[in-house]
């Protein structure tokens, strides 16, 4: 089992409660189909994908990266226990959606970039090191089936 120290613990739900999930989520997602362009074979339906300008502009997109936020959410609330939060979407990940794990990490690491432009001095080290750490608990739970 994952130990979180009372700063961790106390960080992430800082870090959660004032997120914006539908600004964040949308841009997380999308930087992820900028910068890794082989991400957006999954999304094949959601129309026009040619260009950043498109991507950024897509409202499934933005829905989708809300909806992945609000995924999020159910680690935040259930920190002692991502594994199993996880085990549901982990299998539809891998064997309904067929999505390389690897993808998760590529997220998680736009997800960072977003937030820590978003937090500005806030995000020093201490608060990236807890955020890095959620999300690679988060990251491996969502793996997990694949193994
Ligand atoms: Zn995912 C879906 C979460 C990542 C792809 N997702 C989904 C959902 C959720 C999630 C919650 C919904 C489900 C239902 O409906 O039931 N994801 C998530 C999370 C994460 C993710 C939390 C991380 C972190 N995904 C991801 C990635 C990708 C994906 C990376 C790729 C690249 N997803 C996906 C898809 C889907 C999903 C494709 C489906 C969509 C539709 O159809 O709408």
């Amino acid at each position: 089992m994952v130990e979180w120290t009372d700063f961790e613990r106390a960080t992430i739900a800082d870090i959660f409660s004032k997120m914006e999930y539908e600004v964040i989520g949308p841009a997380a997602l999308s930087r992820c189909l900028v910068v890794y362009p082989w991400t957006q074979r999954y999304f094949g339906n959601f129309g026009n994908l040619y260009n950043a300008a498109a991507i950024i502009g897509n409202p499934l997109v933005a829905k989708h990266g809300t909806t992945i936020l609000h995924g999020l959410d159910r680690a935040v609330k259930n920190m002692d226990n991502i594994k199993s939060e996880y085990a549901e979407l982990s299998v539809l990940h891998s064997e309904k959606l067929h999505v390389d794990p690897d993808n998760f990490k590529l997220l998680s690491d736009c997800l960072t970039i977003v937030v820590s432009a978003k937090l500005g001095k806030e995000f020093n080290g201490e608060v990236q090191a807890a955020f890095q750490k959620f999300l690679a608990v988060v990251v491996n739970s969502l793996g997990r089936q694949y193994h």
